[in-house]
């Protein structure tokens, strides 16, 4: 079974993951990863924490000369600010005066009775999307797994705000990488990188929408036969999962319930001796498995919570109205979120790739995969 853990605080120590279930002889890049941790630190909005850290990824377990061994990988993003935050925040001695004041639409309040914590901050640390950065370095060790399948994955943003981008038909990755906000048109970049200026000047925060495109997945990932082993369920499971995120949709998602079935599926053909389909509104999966399309994922996320012109909000400890706790925070984490996006993308294909093809090392699950492939081209 497949499957990853991630532990630490915003402000701890570290950052720790496990990753179980990947075969042997995998080669690990490791500049592939920091540079998914780059991206991640990036995206035009973020606040004053992402110039203190330079996020790393090192490895304790699981790997030796860069080639994984099939136990599990454990690895350690370190967090730089635990030196300015250790009065408050060391695992042995840390204290401080407690946070009182939770923020509108964030875990505070929530965390606060659930685990009886008197001092917010002992929510936040844990709520905070600084975890964000281990599932980004666990999700490119799976990018590199599944990059001998020919299954790659892309974030990218499609809305800030309200500032929409045109509907895309084929995205291009330089592209995305080129826009401080993840998004591939230029104009529409302009226009969100003001929105979100706009937004800090009125100490506001700002949500959106990004797309998730994964290429490359062979048909039949994931199955019919349960609700837990659907692959849009998985897919929209682990992107919920996510920190700030509200929706997801797949393929023509949502307004698919508006459409009559004539204009909601995509129609069969044969070309030149080939399937080929009319359109792709499922976004890629039908039945709960891939059907050899793009998948393609949109997901929506919140403006977060902290806000610099604080909301309405209550002393716990008082039990008396006050504004909303403020602390340093960034304005807008889409672009951010798209990586995010990928990486729990990537996450959530590991399972179900593996399930399909099986095997202790690589050779052994992409000699499956080979023979799978052949033996699928023969069947008609
Ligand atoms: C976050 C608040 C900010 C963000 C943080 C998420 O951190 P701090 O409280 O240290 O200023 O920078 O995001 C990250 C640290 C990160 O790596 O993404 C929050 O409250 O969720």
């Amino acid at each position: 079974m497949f499957r990853y853990l991630s532990a630490g605080e915003s402000h701890g120590p570290a950052l720790v993951g496990i990753l179980d279930g990947l075969p042997a002889g995998l080669n690990l890049d490791v500049d592939i990863i920091d540079a998914a941790l780059r991206a991640r630190q990036d995206g035009y909005g973020r606040g004053a924490r992402m110039k203190i850290e330079g996020d790393h990824v090192e490895f304790l377990a699981g790997l030796r000369g860069s080639v994984t061994l099939g136990s599990p990988l454990a690895v350690v993003i370190r967090n730089r600010d635990f030196e300015n935050k250790r009065a408050l925040m060391d695992p042995l001695t840390g204290r401080g005066k407690p946070l009182t004041n939770p923020r509108p639409g964030h875990a505070d309040y929530a965390g606060a009775l659930k685990y009886r914590h008197r001092d917010l901050r002992n929510v936040l640390e844990r709520a905070s999307a600084r975890e964000t950065a281990m599932r980004v370095a666990l999700g490119a060790i799976c990018a590199q797994f599944l990059e001998p399948f020919g299954i790659r994955t892309l974030g990218y943003v499609l809305r800030i705000g309200e500032v929409e981008a045109p509907d895309f038909e084929e995205v291009d990755g330089a592209a995305v990488s080129a826009s401080d906000v993840r998004c591939p048109d230029e104009q529409t970049s302009q226009h969100m990188i003001a929105a979100i200026d706009a937004a800090k000047a009125a100490g506001d925060t700002l949500g959106g929408t990004f797309t998730v495109r994964i290429d490359g997945v062979p048909v039949g990932i994931g199955s019919n036969r349960q609700a837990a082993t659907r692959l849009d369920g998985i897919l929209a499971g682990a992107l919920m999962g996510m920190q700030t995120v509200k929706a997801v949709e797949v393929g023509a998602g949502a307004t698919v319930a508006a459409k009559p079935g004539s204009q909601a599926h995509d129609t069969f053909a044969m070309n030149e001796g080939a399937v080929v389909r009319g359109s792709n509104r499922a976004g890629g999966i039908e039945g709960g498995m891939s059907n050899g399309q793009p998948i393609v994922l949109r997901v929506s996320v919140k403006p977060i919570p902290t806000l610099m012109k604080a909301l309405p909000s209550i002393n716990l400890h008082e039990q008396a109205d006050a504004p909303a706790s403020i602390v340093r925070s960034d304005v807008c984490v889409v672009p951010a979120a798209s990586i995010v996006g990928e990486a729990m993308a990537r996450l959530a294909m590991t399972g179900p790739v593996l399930e399909k093809y099986g095997g202790d090392s690589m050779e052994e699950t992409l000699d499956n995969f080979q023979r799978s492939t052949a033996a699928v081209a023969k069947l008609f």
